[in-house]
């Protein structure tokens, strides 16, 4: 369901009173924030989360086509629905509008209802989906994310540590002997110790800018930007910790007889020469010493 006033637009205009015009209009439904200027339609976009822009051609310092293509070239900004309000009535620069992405051009002078029924259906289609991406990045079991959004994830922090210099840590998680558990307890809770073992990862991640998730099977992927790797080695040891800790019985997992997990991990300066398949597989290396040494601890 729509939640009046919880959703978020901007209206760009150079007009003032174009601008209490819109005001007026959308008030009573959403929340409602204005710029006069490109420059300060830009710098709302990048620092409040908006549902919608409408969005003026004519302005003095840029124009509106200029301001679109910049939003949808920044993931922050990229899928708010952009709908055009201007005076530029002819075929080809509506036609452009929506070649740069622009969702809908209406033209001025401009009905009220309209612009309001408009407002409406993008905000509509713009809450499913993000509804929609919302769940096609999460694990259905364990409700973290998963190894599609871990993958998006990746190679947005690959390219970022590489723009600004700063190391990039990843760890590879596997729970220990758990064919063994499924085998021995069943896998109703063999379930159940998956979504014990994800929860324990999860509130062990304090930093927003850290991604835990199930890559598939019983093995889960941490990902550590700005962490070097004395770091990782530290936040890997906590996470190995916070497992054994949940003190969930595994007899068959000699000699600690409780679930445990073993975990790789890797740390790397990107550089232009390699690629994301370089730090998987280091840490996908380490994880195998890690077995490979009894499980239950951390390799780097
Ligand atoms: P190791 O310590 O070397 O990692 O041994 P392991 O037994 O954990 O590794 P292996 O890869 O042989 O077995 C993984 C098992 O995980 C196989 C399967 O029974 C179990 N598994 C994978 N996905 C699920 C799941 O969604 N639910 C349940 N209950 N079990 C799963
Ligand atoms: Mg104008
Ligand atoms: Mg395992
Ligand atoms: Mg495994």
């Amino acid at each position: 369901m729509e939640n009046i006033n919880q959703h978020k637009i901007l209206a760009v205009d150079d007009s003032p009173e174009n601008l209490d015009l819109i005001k007026n209009i959308l008030e009573p439904h959403y929340q409602v924030k204005v710029a006069v200027r490109g420059d300060l339609a830009l710098q709302i976009a990048n620092t409040q989360d908006l549902d919608l822009i409408l969005l003026d051609i004519m302005l003095d310092d840029m124009d509106g086509y200029e301001i679109c293509k910049r939003l949808k070239s920044h993931d922050k900004t990229r899928n708010i629905p952009i709908i055009f309000l201007t005076a530029k009535r002819s075929e080809e620069d509506e036609v452009h509008g929506f070649r740069i992405g622009g969702n809908d051009y209406i033209t001025k002078p401009f009905s009220p209802s309209i612009v309001l029924a408009r407002v409406k259906t993008q905000i509509q289609l713009k809450t499913k989906s993000d509804l929609l991406e919302k769940l096609a990045s999460l694990d259905g079991l364990t409700e973290i994310p998963n190894r599609r959004a871990f993958d998006a994830a990746l190679e947005r922090q690959w390219n970022q540590s590489k723009r600004n210099g700063m190391p990039l840590s990843l760890l590879i998680a596997d729970i220990d002997h758990f064919k063994q558990f499924n085998d021995y307890y069943g896998h109703p809770l063999g379930d159940d110790c998956l979504k014990k073992v994800s929860a324990s990862l999860r509130t062990t991640t304090h930093r927003p800018e850290d991604l835990v998730a199930r890559l598939g099977g019983e093995e889960f992927a941490i990902l550590l930007p700005n962490t070097d790797a004395i770091g990782a080695m530290i936040r890997a040891d906590q996470y190995r910790q916070a497992v054994e800790n949940l003190k969930t019985p595994h007899i068959l997992n000699e000699p600690y007889r409780l679930v445990t997990i073993s975990i790789g991990v890797a740390t790397l300066q990107p550089h232009a020469r390699d690629d994301v398949s370089t730090l998987l597989g280091a840490a996908d290396n380490a994880l195998y010493q890690a077995k490979h040494q009894g499980r239950n601890r951390v390799c780097g």
